[in-house]
């Protein structure tokens, strides 16, 4: 599912990818640093930030380099698991940062930032949301804003939803695109058929323009095994082309998802942006459906009065 995004007007960014078998040497990746608890696990093709059955880990996984670009796309392979049942935690951070290996409270690494962050958050630490968890918060940081993790960071972030990407059977797909004064852009997908969420959208983003790649987990008494599968960084030669065509996508696939849930007589995806559109199908429809009862109706009462008329006439001859 991760190749899809390659497409003409974009280009792989091999050195800022990971897939497995992970490692160049047998404790090296080429491109990446790894630490903390983080281990590498080539029989089951995951990368281990922690694990669930040990409490207080830390694991960390950055680029060696910094992306440079204005326009870029990096989709993440992942999953989240544990047995440890309702008490488990904290979820995981992806960076797109000016510095990267230090150590802090947000979800293993420092604050402030200068560059993105995005929590996949499955600890509620505050019990005030009108929201469920797990939730994905963005955040975009210049170095400045502290990360409130009593409010689970609901302060100052750019966007967020809630994403039921914990213990699932499949992988959990997110995609961040990214393109200098246009936009930055986080969509999720949870179901394994390849059907997207926005999660996030930023208009006139700006990102710095050299960030390392990262992924950072810490755990306390609460714990989960969050795994790193797969990442794919792409950049975009013609952005304008390449959001075109996603969009084109995402709302085809969007009509067909909202049609298939009014045929089930399951909700529309608040989310899906496509609302209106697929109301108007369904309307249209419907309306349709009227005409045709309308015109039966009349029909057959036609052939009920021609039918007494006719009976009629044959008592009265
Ligand atoms: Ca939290």
């Amino acid at each position: 599912m991760l190749g899809n995004v390659t497409q003409t007007n974009s280009y792989p960014l091999h050195s800022f990818s990971l897939g497995w078998p992970f490692l160049d040497t047998p404790f090296n990746s080429k491109y990446w640093n790894y630490g903390g608890d983080t281990a590498v696990d080539n029989n089951r093709r995951r990368i281990s930030l922690t694990r669930t059955d040990r409490k207080h880990q830390r694991g960390f996984l950055w680029t060696k380099n910094p992306l440079t670009g204005s326009a870029w796309v990096v989709d993440i392979e992942f999953k989240v698991h544990g047995t440890t049942g309702a008490f488990h935690g904290d979820g995981f951070a992806f960076w797109y940062t000016t510095e990267k290996e230090q150590t802090g409270p947000v979800f293993g690494s420092k604050h402030p930032w200068n560059g993105l962050g995005i929590f996949f958050d499955t600890f509620k630490n505050s019990h005030y949301h009108p929201f469920n968890f797990p939730y994905i918060s963005v955040h975009v940081n210049d170095g400045s804003q502290l990360y409130h993790t009593e409010s689970d960071g609901k302060q100052g972030e750019v966007g967020g939803c809630s994403s039921k990407f914990r213990n699932r059977d499949t992988p959990t797909f997110a995609r961040i695109e990214y393109v200098k004064y246009d936009y930055m852009r986080v969509s999720v997908s949870v179901d394994g058929e390849n059907t997207w969420t926005q999660c996030a959208y930023m208009e006139n983003a700006v990102l710095p323009d050299n960030g390392y790649l990262g992924f950072t987990s810490h755990t306390g008494d609460a714990t989960d095994t969050h795994d790193i599968m797969k990442v794919v960084a792409t950049g975009l030669t013609n952005p304008k082309a390449y959001k075109l065509n996603m969009d084109h996508l995402a709302k085809v696939a969007n009509i067909v998802k909202n049609q298939a849930h009014n045929f089930e007589g399951g909700s529309f995806d608040s989310q899906s942006g496509m609302f209106g559109e697929a109301l108007l199908l369904v309307v249209g429809a419907a309306g349709l459906c009227l005409v045709g009862l309308g015109v039966f109706l009349m029909w057959k009462k036609k052939q009920d009065v021609d039918s007494q008329l006719g009976r009629g006439y044959a008592k009265r001859f």
